[in-house]
């Protein structure tokens, strides 16, 4: 690792003025820092899950503590409320659910018997030592804890690099780990760009990434290289498929939502809509009957439901998405328009008369976008829906289950919502891989996930009590 090139300017997303700085760590530092974590983690693993389990909920009280503190930094980072309430609630939710599961997933597997009658096969499954943690700004605290708490419990000590866009929420929650002294010794936060996201990678033993393809990539082959497993969870193109054989108006408040929720800065985000030619119309005047209600937060955070973009590099590929839909012949049924008020937002905008020409069609938004697309039918539904190098996640409207369901297995994604959107923002317990270019590795929801951070190992018991010196003789011996 170079020494990063000192501080970084941090813009605030309503103002889109700089007004926070943060100072990466030199090498010196890091290295001292990453070899600390890697000494306490064999104390962290001795205090078994039970131990660890009462840790984490120490740290979830201590959280609480602080939860103001914490809203307040996320509001800054994010520039919005309604989701930053959702978000630390979704992150004590987890802390929850995961201490209560780790014990009945962390017990040891029950010896099996083998094909040799006297040799036992004995699981003792290990942990790494530790974990690299690459978060994104989209939601800065909960995708910076989705793969740390599974992994802490595993016994895992944890080196995570939030995003450089969404920095200040690390004060309050570096608060709250400080008042848990042998999490704080597991547990350390390394702020900076992509230089220091590399270097977590290159000191852990396994790696989880949220983020985008093209970085997602580098990540992957910088794992290769260090021969350790890459968690990577990326980019997505959620398409949402409407049947004629529903109720179009539900499904226009669903995709609202799905589509809508964190001013489209979801990776699980619908993307875009295929509507049978029955209900389209009926659908398009629903959704924009939902979109147009939406109003930005630019005055007051707490007055409207759309925050601002983000990230100051997205504003431009959101400008690009819209300018290229518009050029190439899409209708803007409602919204359309960035507003620059110091921050950028984007209006919520339903575009019809789209097509797979389009960038808004083929291209992660990442923004308030729903284009909606008139079909013939459910196979050029389904056929569309596969057109993407993506594979996050899907929906399909359908009143009739089974159809729904056999939509649902003829789509190239991992988690589908059936008659929903988005669902998985919300249910974090079903198992799901990202399929195609959205991902790599095992499932970070449901059980399987703590399993990520476990090595499989076996201990190969000769139980026969009698020494048999057969077992032991070569051919040549001519025994
Ligand atoms: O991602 P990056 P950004 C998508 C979305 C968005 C795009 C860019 O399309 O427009 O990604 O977002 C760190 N080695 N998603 O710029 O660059 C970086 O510092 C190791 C989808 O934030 O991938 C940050 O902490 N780490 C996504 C993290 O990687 C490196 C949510 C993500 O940065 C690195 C957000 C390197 N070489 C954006 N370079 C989702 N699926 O939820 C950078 N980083």
């Amino acid at each position: 690792m170079s020494d990063p090139a000192g501080r970084i300017d941090v813009r605030n997303p309503r103002t889109g003025e700089v007004d926070y700085h943060i100072e990466p760590p030199t090498k010196v530092s890091f290295e001292r820092a990453i070899a600390a974590l890697r000494s306490a983690q064999p104390g962290w693993l001795g205090l078994g899950v039970d131990g660890r389990v009462a840790v984490l909920k120490r740290f979830s009280s201590a959280l609480t503590a602080h939860r103001d503190d914490l809203v307040a930094a996320l509001e800054t980072d994010t520039g919005r409320r309604g989701e930053t309430g959702l978000e630390v609630q979704a992150m004590l939710g987890a802390l929850e659910r995961w201490c209560d599961r780790a014990p009945a997933l962390l017990e040891p597997p029950a010896p099996t018997t083998t094909s040799m009658g006297h040799i036992d096969a004995e699981p003792d499954p290990v942990c790494y030592t530790l974990a690299g943690v690459i978060s994104p700004w989209n939601f800065p605290l909960l995708l910076s804890f989705v793969d740390t708490v599974p992994a802490l419990l595993a016994g895992c000590a944890i080196a995570l690099k939030p995003s450089e866009v969404t920095p200040r929420f690390v004060d309050p929650l570096q608060a709250a780990i400080d008042e848990v002294p042998e999490l704080a010794a597991v547990l350390g936060i390394f702020r900076g760009d992509g230089r220091l996201g590399a270097a977590v990678v290159d000191a852990a033993d396994v790696v989880c990434f949220t983020g985008s393809v093209a970085t997602g990539r580098r990540v992957a082959e910088a794992a290769a290289k260090n021969l350790i497993p890459a968690n990577l969870e990326l980019g997505g193109k959620d398409p949402a498929i409407v049947t004629a054989a529903c109720d179009p108006v539900r499904a226009a408040a669903a995709i609202n939502w799905g589509g809508l929720a964190n001013a489209g800065q979801s990776c699980l985000s619908i993307e875009r809509v295929y509507v049978e030619a029955g209900v389209h119309d009926a659908f398009v005047e629903a959704l924009v009957g939902y979109t147009a209600a939406l109003r930005l937060n630019i005055d007051d955070i707490a007055d409207g439901e759309v925050g601002p973009i983000i990230s100051r590099d997205q504003i431009e590929i959101v400008r690009r998405h819209l300018a290229d839909a518009e050029a190439r012949g899409a209708r803007v049924a409602c919204g359309g328009r960035l507003v620059t008020r110091g921050g950028t937002w984007c209006e919520p905008t339903v575009l019809t008369n789209v097509d797979h020409t389009m960038l808004v069609m083929t291209e992660e938004s990442f923004a308030p976008l729903l284009p909606v697309m008139a079909v013939d039918s459910v196979d050029e539904a389904i056929r569309l829906a596969n057109d993407t190098p993506y594979g996050l996640s899907a929906a399909v409207f359908c009143d009739d289950a089974d159809e729904a369901r056999r939509i649902a297995g003829r789509l190239e994604a991992g988690a589908i919502s059936l008659n929903d959107a988005a669902l998985t923002a919300l249910i974090h317990e079903g198992e799901k891989q990202a399929f195609k270019s959205s991902g790599l590795g095992g499932s970070r929801m449901g059980d399987a996930s703590i399993r990520r951070f476990l090595k499989s190992r076996v201990l190969l018991n000769n139980t026969a009590l009698a020494w048999d010196p057969w077992w032991y003789a070569s051919p040549r011996d001519g025994t």
